[in-house]
C-alpha cells in the first residue's frame, strides 16, 4: 500500500469507556396495562465514548419481566458480562486485521465495529434483544455524530416530520379515560390508543364511539385474551378501529392467525415480533396485517430497519411502538419512524407525556396539529441534559 492510500483510509475509532446508567424515573401520570399499573419507569442509558465524543443509546426494559422477559437488571447483567466484552473483542480483531494501523492519519473517522455488524457479533448471545438494542443504538448514535450527520439520513429516512400518537392506559373509572382523550385530542394528537383488557372493553368503547366518533382510534390488549374469547373479540369489529394490538399470546402467531381470519378489524402484532423472520412468517401465515415495530423489542435499529424492509416488501404497514423510553430512546425511534414503510402514526409522544423533565433538551415536542419535527443537528438531534442524566441515575458500570 502506498503512503498516499494510506492517508486516504479513515480513522478508525475504537470504542473508549462504556457506561451502563440504571435509571429510575417518576412517570407524570400513571399508566396502567393488562399487566399491572405503573408509576414510575425504570431503563438503561448507554454511553459509548470514543474520540471525545459520546454516542447514547437506551435499553427500556422495565423493572418487572411483564411486557417481555427482560428486565432492567437482566439488561445490566448480560451487557456487562457478555455484550460489552463480546465488542471489545471484536474491536480488537478488527485492529488487528487492520494493515498499517500506526500510520493512518486520514480525515474521515470511521468507528471500527459498525454498528450494522453487531447483531453478528451478537449473535451467540440468545434473545436479550432489549439489552443488544441499547448497545447497537448508542453505536448508531456515536456513527452519526461523527460523521456530523442526523440519525436518520443514516437509515436512508427522509421525512421532515412524523405523526404523534398517545398510548392511554387503564383508568379507575370510563370518566377519567374519557378526560384523558379529552386532553390529547385537544392536543393534536392525531391517533389514539386504549389499553383493554377483560370488563375494560367494549363498555369503554361504546363510550369513547359515542362522544369521539370520527377519532382514528385503535386498541392494545397486551395479551389479555384467548381463543376462547373469539365471539367477544367480534364484538370489537363494531368500533371502526384502526387496528387491534397483541389480542392473544405473547409468544403466538397461530392463534392470531385464527382470530384474524374472524375478524374484519386488522390485528397489528407487539410482543409475538423479535426478529425479521418473526414478522415474515406472522404475515405468511395471516397472523397480522400490520406490525408495531419497536427497535428495542426486535434487538436494536440494524434489525429494525430489517423488520421495516420485509413488511413493506410484503405490503404490511408498520409504525413505530414505545416503551415508556426517556427521550433518549424516544429521539432513536423518531429517526426510525422517518422511514417510509411507517403508514400510522405511532406510539411516540412530547416528553411532556411522560416525564415533567426529560433527559434531553428540547424536550420532544407535538405541535398543536400533532405533528413531531425530526431533528436535524448530527446524531440523536438532541442535547442530552447531564444534569438530568445523573439526577435520575441509581447506579452507573464504568466498563
Ligand atoms: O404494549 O405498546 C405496548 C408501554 C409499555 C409496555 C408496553 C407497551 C407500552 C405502550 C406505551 O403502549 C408506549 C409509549 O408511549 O411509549
Ligand atoms: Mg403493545
Amino acid at each position: 500500500m502506498s503512503r498516499l492510500q494510506r492517508n486516504n483510509q479513515a480513522r478508525p475509532i475504537l470504542p473508549d469507556r462504556i457506561v451502563l446508567r440504571h435509571l429510575r424515573l417518576p412517570l407524570v401520570h400513571h399508566f396502567e396495562t393488562s399487566f399491572g399499573r405503573v408509576n414510575r419507569q425504570e431503563t438503561v442509558i448507554v454511553e459509548v465514548h470514543a474520540a471525545g465524543l459520546v454516542g447514547y443509546g437506551e435499553s427500556p426494559a422495565s423493572a418487572a419481566p411483564f411486557y417481555s422477559a427482560e428486565t432492567v437488571h437482566t439488561c445490566l447483567h448480560v451487557m456487562r458480562d457478555f455484550l460489552v466484552p463480546m465488542l471489545r473483542d471484536a474491536a480488537r480483531k478488527a485492529v488487528e486485521r487492520m494493515p498499517c494501523r500506526d500510520d493512518v492519519t486520514g480525515r474521515s473517522r470511521r468507528l471500527i465495529v459498525d454498528p450494522t455488524e453487531l447483531p453478528g457479533i451478537f449473535a451467540r448471545v440468545r434473545g436479550h434483544n432489549m439489552a443488544k438494542a441499547g448497545l447497537e443504538a448508542a453505536l448508531w448514535d456515536l456513527k452519526a455524530r461523527l460523521e456530523h450527520k442526523p440519525l436518520h439520513a443514516l437509515y436512508g429516512a427522509r421525512r421532515k416530520r412524523i405523526p404523534a400518537g398517545v398510548s392511554l392506559g387503564i383508568e379507575d373509572s370510563i370518566e377519567a379515560l374519557l378526560e384523558r382523550i379529552r386532553l390529547f385530542v385537544a392536543r393534536g394528537y392525531r391517533r389514539i390508543k386504549l389499553k383493554i383488557k377483560p370488563g375494560w372493553d367494549v363498555d369503554v368503547l361504546d363510550r369513547v364511539r359515542a362522544a369521539f366518533p370520527l377519532l382514528p382510534l385503535m386498541v392494545d390488549a397486551n395479551s389479555a385474551y384467548s381463543l376462547k374469547d373469539l365471539r367477544h373479540l367480534k364484538r370489537l369489529d363494531r368500533y371502526r378501529l384502526l387496528m387491534i394490538e397483541q389480542p392473544l399470546g405473547w409468544d403466538d402467531i397461530i392463534d392470531h392467525a385464527r382470530l384474524q381470519k374472524a375478524l374484519r378489524t386488522p390485528i397489528c402484532l407487539d410482543e409475538s415480533i423479535h426478529s425479521p423472520d418473526d414478522a415474515r412468517k406472522a404475515i405468511e401465515l395471516g397472523a397480522c396485517r400490520i406490525i408495531n415495530i419497536k427497535p428495542a423489542r426486535v434487538g436494536g435499529p440494524t434489525r429494525a430497519l430489517q423488520v421495516h424492509d420485509t413488511c413493506r416488501k410484503l405490503g404490511v404497514p408498520v409504525w413505530c411502538g414505545g416503551l415508556l423510553e426517556t427521550g433518549i430512546g424516544r429521539a432513536h425511534n423518531i429517526a426510525i419512524a422517518a422511514l417510509p414503510g411507517f403508514l400510522f402514526p405511532g406510539d411516540i409522544s412530547g416528553s411532556d407525556r411522560y416525564y415533567k423533565r426529560d433527559v434531553i433538551s428540547p424536550p420532544v415536542q407535538v405541535d398543536s396539529r400533532g405533528w413531531i419535527s425530526v431533528p436535524r443537528g448530527s446524531g440523536l438531534g438532541f442535547q442530552v441534559d447531564l444534569r438530568r442524566l445523573a439526577e435520575y441515575t441509581t447506579e452507573a458500570l464504568k466498563l
